[in-house]
C-alpha cells in the first residue's frame, strides 16, 4: 500500500461521542479499513477537558466553543491510524453533515454540525501532533 516512508502520512481519526453512543464505531472503522488505511493504534477513552480545549484551541473565540468541549468530553472516543490525510477528510465529508456528499461518513450518518460523529486531522503536521497528544509514546510510523 505504501510506496516509501517519505510518502507515509499519519492521521488522527476520532470517532466522537455521538458516533460511539450510536454504535457506529464498527461502521466507521470499516470504511477506513476498506479504503486501505492502516490502523496503528486504537483506544477507547473519555477525553479530558484540558485535552479537548487544547485540541480545539483554534476555535476558542467561537460562540459554540463551550458546547463543542461539552460534546467532545461527553463520552468515549476512539481510533488512530496511518493513511492519507486529505483522503481521510474526503471519506469523512464536510463539517456540516447537511453539506456532506452522500457516500461520505457524515453525509450518510449525520445531520447536525454539533453531532458530526467523526474528526480527522486537517494536515500531516496536525496528524503527527494530534497522535502525539492522544497517544503519547506512539508518535512514530510503524512500517
Ligand atoms: P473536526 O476538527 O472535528 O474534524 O471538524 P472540521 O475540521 O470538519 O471542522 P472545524 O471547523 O474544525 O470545527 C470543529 C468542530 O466544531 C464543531 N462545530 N460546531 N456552528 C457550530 O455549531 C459548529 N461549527 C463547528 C463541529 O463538531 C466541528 O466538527
Amino acid at each position: 500500500l505504501v510506496a516509501s516512508m517519505e510518502e507515509v502520512e499519519q492521521t488522527y481519526i476520532m470517532i466522537k461521542p455521538d458516533g460511539v453512543q450510536r454504535g457506529l464505531v464498527g461502521e466507521i472503522i470499516s470504511r477506513f479499513e476498506r479504503k486501505g488505511f492502516k490502523l496503528t493504534g486504537l483506544k477507547l477513552f473519555q477525553c479530558p477537558k484540558e485535552l479537548a480545549e487544547e485540541h480545539y484551541k483554534d476555535l476558542q473565540s467561537k460562540p459554540f466553543f463551550p458546547k463543542l468541549i461539552d460534546y467532545i468530553t461527553s463520552g468515549p472516543v476512539a481510533w488512530e491510524g496511518v493513511g492519507v490525510v486529505a483522503s481521510a477528510r474526503k471519506l469523512i465529508g464536510a463539517t456540516n453533515p447537511l453539506n456532506a456528499e452522500p457516500g461520505t461518513i457524515r453525509g450518510d450518518l449525520a445531520v447536525q454540525t454539533g453531532r458530526n460523529v467523526v474528526h480527522g486531522s486537517d494536515s500531516p503536521d496536525n496528524g503527527k501532533r494530534e497522535i502525539g497528544e492522544f497517544f503519547p509514546g506512539l508518535a512514530q510510523v510503524v512500517e
